[in-house]
Parts: C-alpha cells; sequence; structure tokens
C-alpha cells in the first residue's frame, strides 16, 4: 500500500515535471526574439525611412515636420505626443525630426505601455486598450464629418461656396473606420443611425490580432488552428479570398450579383461616383472625375466622363462644391482610403455611400431601388 502510493507520487510528480517542460518550451517557441522581431520590423512600413510619410519635409526651411503633422509622421513627434520626451503628454509641442521611423522606442516606453485611449478628429476619445491605443492614435485620420458641417456653414444644400475647398479623412486611417458611428469620422446624415465599432468575432476584435505589430502583415495562426480566418470563414485558404468573404450574402449594390463585401463597397462607391458625376453635370454646369491622385477631384475638361491626359493635374482641380457634394465627396474618400474598410467596419462603409447616394438623388434622376443598406 505504502509503496503504491509512493510509485504514484513519483508517477504524479513525473508527469507534473513533463508538463511544466512541455509549457515552458511552447512558451520559448511562441515568444519571439528582439532578433526575430526586428527583420519583421524592418521590412515593415514603420521602418520605411525613404517613404513619403517620413520624408515630405525634408525640402523645407527648415526640415521638420510641423506640429500638426508630427504626431504620426515621425517618431521623435510620437514621443513628445507621449510626454515621454519630458514634455506635456497627450499634445505635440514642437516641429519635430524628419527621417523619423516608427522605430522600436516609439511603441516600446512608460508612456506607450500607459496609453488606453486614442482621440479622433470628430473630438471623439475612445478607449481602446494597450496596445490598440497606439495604433489608433495615428491611424485615425485627420478629418471627419464635422469638418465638412463647418466648411458648408450656412450655404445652401445647392449653393456654391465661395473659395471652397474638399474636406478629407487622409489616409490608413483604419481605427476611425473600425471605431464607425464612435469616432464619427464618416459624413454622417441627420436623422439616420450608423453602425458603431466592429466587433467582428473572438480574436479577430482588435489591430493586433489581425495584425503583426512588427511585420504589420496579418497574423497566420487563430489558436491551435494555422489559418487566421478559416477557422470561421472555411472558404478562406489565404488573402487572396479575403475579399470574396461575405457573411451578410446581401447583393448591396444592387448589380444583381453577391459578391464578397469588399466588391459591394467598390459597386456601391461606383454607383455613387456616377451620381456625383450626374450631379455635377446636371446642376453645376462642370463635368467631375475622380483620380488617385491629390487633389482627387478634377474638371474633366472634354466631359466625356473618363480621365484624360491633362485633366487629373492640380492646376485642373475641381472647384466647383456646394455642400450636397462635399458631403458625397468626403464618403467616396472614406471608403476609398481605407482600402482595407470591408474588413474594419464594412456596414459602416456601405452605410455611408447609400446616404450619399440617397442625398443626390433627391435632386438627380437616379435609380436606387436595388441598393439595400445595411442595418
Ligand atoms: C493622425 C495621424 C496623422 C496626422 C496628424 C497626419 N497624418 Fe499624414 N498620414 C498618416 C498616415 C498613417 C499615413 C500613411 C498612409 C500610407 O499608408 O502610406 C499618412 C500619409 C500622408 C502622406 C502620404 C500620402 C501618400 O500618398 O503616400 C502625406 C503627404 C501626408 N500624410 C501629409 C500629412 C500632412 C501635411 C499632415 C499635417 C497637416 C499630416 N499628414 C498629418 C497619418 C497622419
Ligand atoms: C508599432 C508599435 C511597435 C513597434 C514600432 C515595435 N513594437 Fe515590439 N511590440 C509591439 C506590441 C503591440 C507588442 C505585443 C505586446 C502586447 O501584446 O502587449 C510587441 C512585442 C514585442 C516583443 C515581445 C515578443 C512578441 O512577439 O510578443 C519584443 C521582443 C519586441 N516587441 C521588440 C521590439 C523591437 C526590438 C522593435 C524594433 C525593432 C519593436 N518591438 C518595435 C509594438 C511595437
Ligand atoms: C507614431 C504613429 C504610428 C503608430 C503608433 C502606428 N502606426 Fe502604423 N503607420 C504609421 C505611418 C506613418 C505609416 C505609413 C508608413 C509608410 O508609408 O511607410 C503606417 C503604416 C502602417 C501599415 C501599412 C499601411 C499600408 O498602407 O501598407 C499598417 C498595416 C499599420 N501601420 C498598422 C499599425 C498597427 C497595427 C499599429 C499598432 C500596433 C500601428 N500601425 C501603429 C504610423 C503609425
Ligand atoms: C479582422 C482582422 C483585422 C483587424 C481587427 C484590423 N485589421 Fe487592419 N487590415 C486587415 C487586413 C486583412 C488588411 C489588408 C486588406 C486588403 O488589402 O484587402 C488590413 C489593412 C490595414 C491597413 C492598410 C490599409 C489602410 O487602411 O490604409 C492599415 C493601416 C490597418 N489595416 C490598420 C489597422 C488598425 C490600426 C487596426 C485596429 C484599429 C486594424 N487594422 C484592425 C485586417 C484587420
Ligand atoms: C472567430 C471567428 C472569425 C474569424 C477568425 C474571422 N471572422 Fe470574419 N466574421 C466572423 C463573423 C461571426 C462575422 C459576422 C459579423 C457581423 O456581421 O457582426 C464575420 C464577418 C466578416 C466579414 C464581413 C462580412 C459581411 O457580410 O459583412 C468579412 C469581410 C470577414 N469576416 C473577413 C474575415 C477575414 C478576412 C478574416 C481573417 C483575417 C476573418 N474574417 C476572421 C467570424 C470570424
Ligand atoms: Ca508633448
Ligand atoms: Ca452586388
Ligand atoms: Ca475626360
Amino acid at each position: 500500500m505504502k509503496n503504491r502510493t509512493f510509485i504514484l507520487s513519483i508517477l504524479f510528480i513525473v508527469a507534473a515535471l513533463a508538463g511544466w517542460y512541455i509549457y515552458v518550451a511552447r512558451q520559448a517557441a511562441e515568444a519571439r526574439s528582439v532578433q526575430e522581431v526586428s527583420v519583421d520590423w524592418w521590412g515593415s512600413a514603420h521602418a520605411d525611412a525613404s517613404a513619403e510619410s517620413f520624408t515630405h519635409w525634408n525640402e523645407d526651411e527648415p526640415p521638420l515636420v510641423p506640429v500638426n503633422c508630427a504626431k504620426c509622421h515621425s517618431g521623435d513627434g510620437f514621443l513628445d505626443f507621449l510626454g515621454q520626451d519630458g514634455s506635456a503628454g497627450l499634445a505635440v509641442d514642437a516641429p519635430a525630426a524628419v527621417n523619423s521611423v516608427i522605430s522600436c522606442e516609439v511603441c516600446h516606453n512608460e508612456k506607450a505601455d500607459m496609453l488606453q485611449v486614442a482621440s479622433f478628429p470628430s473630438g471623439a476619445q475612445i478607449s481602446m486598450g494597450n496596445p490598440d491605443a497606439l495604433c489608433g492614435s495615428c491611424h485615425s485620420g485627420t478629418g471627419a464629418g464635422a469638418d465638412v458641417k463647418a466648411a458648408a456653414g450656412d450655404y445652401g444644400d445647392d449653393e456654391l461656396i465661395a473659395e471652397g475647398a474638399f474636406a478629407a479623412p487622409h489616409y490608413a486611417f483604419a481605427a476611425a473606420t473600425q471605431m464607425g458611428a464612435e469616432a464619427e469620422s464618416g459624413f454622417q446624415y441627420e436623422g439616420k443611425s450608423y453602425t458603431g465599432r466592429f466587433l467582428h468575432a473572438n480574436g479577430v476584435q482588435t489591430c493586433t490580432q489581425c495584425h503583426d505589430p512588427h511585420s504589420l502583415h496579418i497574423r497566420q495562426n487563430y489558436g491551435d488552428d494555422d489559418n487566421l480566418c478559416a477557422a470561421c470563414h472555411s472558404n478562406v485558404t489565404g488573402y487572396s479570398d479575403y475579399r470574396d468573404v461575405t457573411v451578410s450574402k446581401v447583393d448591396y449594390d444592387g448589380n444583381g450579383q453577391v459578391k464578397g463585401i469588399y466588391y459591394e463597397i467598390e459597386g456601391m462607391r461606383g454607383v455613387l461616383y456616377r451620381a456625383m458625376q450626374q450631379y455635377a453635370s446636371s446642376r453645376l454646369s462642370q463635368p467631375l472625375l475622380w483620380a488617385d491622385q491629390y487633389p482627387y477631384w478634377f474638371n474633366d475638361s472634354n466631359a466625356n466622363g473618363k480621365v484624360d491626359e491633362g485633366e487629373a493635374v492640380f492646376a485642373n482641380q475641381f472647384k466647383s462644391i456646394t455642400p450636397r457634394l462635399m458631403r458625397a465627396a468626403f464618403n467616396f474618400q472614406f471608403s476609398a482610403k481605407d482600402e482595407a474598410g470591408y474588413l474594419h467596419n464594412g456596414d459602416y462603409m456601405l452605410q455611408l455611400l447609400y446616404d450619399s447616394i440617397e442625398d443626390l438623388a433627391q435632386v438627380v434622376e437616379l435609380d436606387t431601388s436595388g441598393l439595400v443598406r445595411p442595418d
């Protein structure tokens, strides 16, 4: 009897040790070394010292990133924003160095570890938690629907705004998309309700659950499953399938086909584009074009609906701006400049586009009967 207890105890200890050993070995394999992490980071956009994002101000005299751009376009600027450089926290106090990338210490420091809240251009302060609040602080965009309201002032919906310029959300504002109505970054029409934060599903809710914070690539694993998306979307085997995912299976853009949400958003944006062109030609007598280069909206000089040589140039930018057109242009740009909007918050994108189309349909002849607004 005593002997048996002894043997059982030994077996128990051996089993416990084996379990502990396996646990430790697994932890070691999962935690990535500084060296591995550094290799990942070096290949990322955050480390790309030659990118426009970090060199745009190099020819200025003196070559410095201005205060209102430095939080996101200079690693040093972000340290100033955090207050990690000894200055006041949550404010950039001085112009910052150019060629200053998002280096290790920009995200790994005392103040960065404490950051919980990200602020958005609408003024919204959202508790995103750590480390997402870091991502959210720079991927929030710089413009919001509220800017359109301010610019439109007392002008009538279809009245030309003197010296008007289109308001725009900026670039890579994934957090603004994901937060939806909470961040109120799109132009939200009165009397309409908008979806808030896209919670997606367990394990794919935060920035860093999907994005590796160093390589910025999409993670491969979901728990023990070696395909992040296939765990739930069985037909997704790789990146090339992401855009084909639809859970709702709704033909939002009314083209007669149920496609991936990415394509439904593209289709809806296409409908909006044609509506804007029709509005510009018929109401403003100034044909309109969009091209993927700053400042994006141009005169269609030969009125053929297409971008021809010499049309998409700065000097030919579109200037006949009314409040109604400005609202539509903001939402168009919002959906075009987060290419991953379909994943970050597809419903919010579709709602904004749909409402802009509906707004234009009040004054131009449009068939909107096939379009569906997600609720
Ligand atoms: C809230 C953060 C934030 C602020 C503030 C900000 N930007 Fe950006 N900006 C970004 C991000 C993120 C990108 C990266 C887009 C990408 O993926 O290339 C970007 C991209 C750019 C680009 C490159 C566009 C391209 O086509 O490659 C320019 C130019 C730019 N910003 C100018 C400015 C200027 C000028 C200011 C200040 C008036 C400013 N930004 C303020 C976040 C910001
Ligand atoms: C954009 C922000 C960002 C930058 C830049 C960054 N990191 Fe990280 N790092 C993170 C986050 C987020 C985590 C995960 C911590 C967590 O989950 O709380 C992390 C985790 C780590 C870990 C733990 C291992 C792991 O994979 O979890 C190491 C080591 C590390 N970082 C080193 C570095 C080094 C070295 C650099 C520069 C070459 C760097 N980091 C740059 C955000 C960043
Ligand atoms: C200090 C500002 C800052 C912080 C913090 C930051 N980013 Fe970025 N991020 C940028 C800028 C600027 C770029 C564009 C860099 C370039 O053009 O090379 C960028 C690029 C990216 C890209 C590539 C975009 C593209 O167009 O290919 C991804 C993805 C990204 N960031 C995700 C994240 C995530 C996830 C976090 C949080 C772990 C994070 N970022 C934190 C400023 C920041
Ligand atoms: C469900 C997974 C998922 C989550 C959560 C997620 N992303 Fe993404 N993100 C992606 C994928 C996938 C892409 C590339 C999609 C494509 O190219 O079709 C992407 C693209 C991006 C880009 C480049 C495109 C752009 O918007 O300019 C940035 C920057 C970015 N994500 C930042 C973030 C930030 C910041 C967060 C947190 C607020 C976040 N992402 C949350 C999956 C995710
Ligand atoms: C844990 C399960 C799970 C994982 C992992 C997951 N998803 Fe999802 N996904 C869902 C659920 C559930 C919905 C529906 C959410 C809703 O409508 O509120 C959804 C919705 C979507 C949608 C919007 C579909 C629509 O009809 O509006 C897209 C696109 C999407 N997922 C793509 C992806 C991609 C790409 C990945 C991998 C990077 C991924 N998902 C990972 C469960 C998951
Ligand atoms: Ca400061
Ligand atoms: Ca369709
Ligand atoms: Ca033309």
